[in-house]
């Protein structure tokens, strides 16, 4: 009889330990904190050292980089948005999560994401921003996302449940206020998944009214190749709509409207109206106004007088074209700064996770480009920072081969969570421990857009040092020397000197699309009829 209450006490103390060893591990595994923009490519982040990096510094993501580990060689599975995101939350390549354009049908929620596990496992999600996914988030506790593209000025966010509301500000500043709301009223007894998701710097490159002219005294130099001809490789290049010089358009992406024209023609003139301008308030535009009304009067006074010849326009376009950008850039440098703050703040630093990366890169006028989707190096890599204090060595500067299929993997790993078999991608875990460890010798690369900007589909594989992709709609293949050419100026392929490496890219190219199950090219004509 004796015994009885020893019992009671013995499993009370045993709950209790049970109990505590839970609470203490739920606090104890790391936040992840996944800071992603739209669009921005390694050259506008001054952390990689790149031709703008003088010219528009990145201190905020810098400091992630400094504090941790800045890869270098990351790349996305398929250069565009939906896609990159569908590949970042399956870790799956295209073909294998079904979000394969942006112009497809919406991804499908039934399948297993990076979110679902982590929420299963007593993790607190959210995302806020940009999803571009067509359905709604599924697996997130709290998610405030833009509809389709969303907008810069005074955007609409649709909350969890549906509801719509539009909110005046600027989409950037927005999105990072309801990050740190968020993170202010969570569950401060879980750990968090935090995806903060910016429009930025996304086309139509509508700056901040705080940052406007805030490079107006700044050189920005131009890229080597902004005069490409396109010789030396496939005939696709010089038929894509994304030219600085023939597809930036006028009020759209140049900020030069119709009423500003004086009666002057301007060549390669399409009107793609003023959506931004058009939602400002009165006194948004005022400000507006006030910077770009001057600077158009200059130009079209410059333009009547003949003193801008084709070349100059080009030019001009570029400069109008970057600054604007890398001013977007600033907002979203602010944000990283005001969420690392924010971490300060509220003790958070040290357990938690803190990526940087964007969905695909950009031209910045390399190849006289703007947009994406190509394979080539400014489209094809992904800005990607990682600060972890304790785990990453701060400076780390790994030369590991990454893509963005390697986030969910990494993500369950930091949890502690297993990884199911059919994730594509591999946890980037070693390379936080130790920056000389690699996880592969190859990436594939498959893009399967069918319209827009006139890029055709291509598949590819890039290695450390070469790059092969096959374009079926043309039946050629391309095949780059990138220690050489790192700008990527002549295709060797078919070069009677370089047969030994294209045949070794070319097994590899097949190699891995027969490990990763990669289906056979699509049949474009009937695709297109649909
Ligand atoms: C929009 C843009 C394109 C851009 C795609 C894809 N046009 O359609 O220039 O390539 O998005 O971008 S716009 O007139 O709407 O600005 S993505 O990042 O969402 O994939
Ligand atoms: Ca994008």
């Amino acid at each position: 009889m004796r015994q009885k209450p020893d019992v009671a006490i013995l499993v009370v103390i045993a709950l209790a330990v049970l109990l505590l060893g839970d609470f203490t591990n739920a606090n104890e595994r790391p936040n992840i904190l996944f800071i992603f923009s739209d669009d921005h490519a390694v050259n506008a982040i001054s952390a990689y050292e790149g031709p703008l990096a003088q010219a528009a510094p990145t201190p905020n993501i810098d400091r992630i980089a400094r504090e941790g580990a800045l890869f270098r060689n990351s790349f996305c599975a398929n250069s565009i948005c939906g896609p990159s995101r569908a590949c970042i939350l399956t870790g799956k390549h295209s073909h294998k999560n079904g979000f394969m354009r942006n112009t497809g049908k919406g991804f499908d929620q039934s399948q297993w994401t990076v979110a679902k596990s982590l929420q299963a496992a007593g993790y607190q999600t959210a995302v806020i921003g940009k999803w571009h996914l067509k359905t709604h988030p599924v697996a997130f506790d709290h998610w405030e996302i833009f509809p389709g593209q969303g907008s810069y000025y005074n955007p609409v966010f649709i909350q969890k449940g549906g509801k719509q509301k539009q909110i005046e500000g600027y989409a950037t500043d927005l999105t990072t206020n309801k990050s740190i709301d968020w993170l202010e009223s969570r569950d401060k007894s879980k750990p968090f998944f935090l995806m903060c998701q910016h429009k930025a710097p996304h086309r139509t490159f509508a700056p901040a009214l705080r940052h406007l002219g805030s490079l107006d005294n700044v050189d920005i130099p131009e890229p080597k190749t902004l005069f490409d001809s396109y010789a030396n490789r496939s005939g696709t290049l010089a038929t894509n709509e994304m030219e600085v010089d023939r597809h930036l358009t006028w009020a759209y992406d140049l900020k030069l409207r119709n009423e500003e024209l004086d009666g002057v023609k301007l060549p390669e003139f399409r009107n793609y109206g003023t959506p931004e301008y058009k939602r400002m308030t009165d006194a948004q535009r005022k400000e507006w106004d006030a910077h770009f009304g001057p600077k158009n009067k200059e130009f079209i006074t410059a333009y009547k007088a003949g003193k801008i010849d084709p070349k100059k326009l080009v030019q001009w376009k570029y400069q109008r074209y970057i600054q604007n950008y890398l001013e977007c850039v600033k907002a979203v440098d602010d944000s990283v700064g005001q969420l690392l703050s924010y971490l300060d703040e509220n003790n958070l630093a040290d357990n938690t996770v803190v990526i940087y990366s964007s969905d695909q890169g950009f031209y910045l006028g390399e190849h006289g480009w703007f947009d994406k989707r190509w394979m080539f190096e400014e489209s094809f890599k992904m800005p990607f920072a990682i600060r972890w204090p304790g785990t990453i060595k701060p400076g780390s500067r790994p030369e590991a081969l990454i893509q963005n299929i390697d986030y969910a993997p990494t993500f369950l790993e930091i949890a502690g969570e297993s990884i199911p078999t059919e994730v594509q991608g591999k946890s980037l875990m070693p390379i936080l421990k130790d920056e000389s460890k690699k996880l592969r010798d190859s990436l594939y690369y498959g893009y399967y857009e069918l319209g827009e900007h006139a890029v055709p589909q291509h598949f590819g594989v890039r290695t450390r040092t070469h790059k092969l992709f096959y374009l079926p709609e043309t039946n050629e293949w391309q095949m780059f020397d990138l220690v050489n050419d790192p700008n990527e100026m002549v295709s060797l392929y078919g070069s009677p000197n370089h047969t030994e490496i294209q045949s070794e890219l070319k097994n590899e190219y097949h190699r891995l699309r027969r490990e990763l199950e990669a289906p056979p090219y699509e049949n474009l004509s009937s695709l297109r009829k649909k």
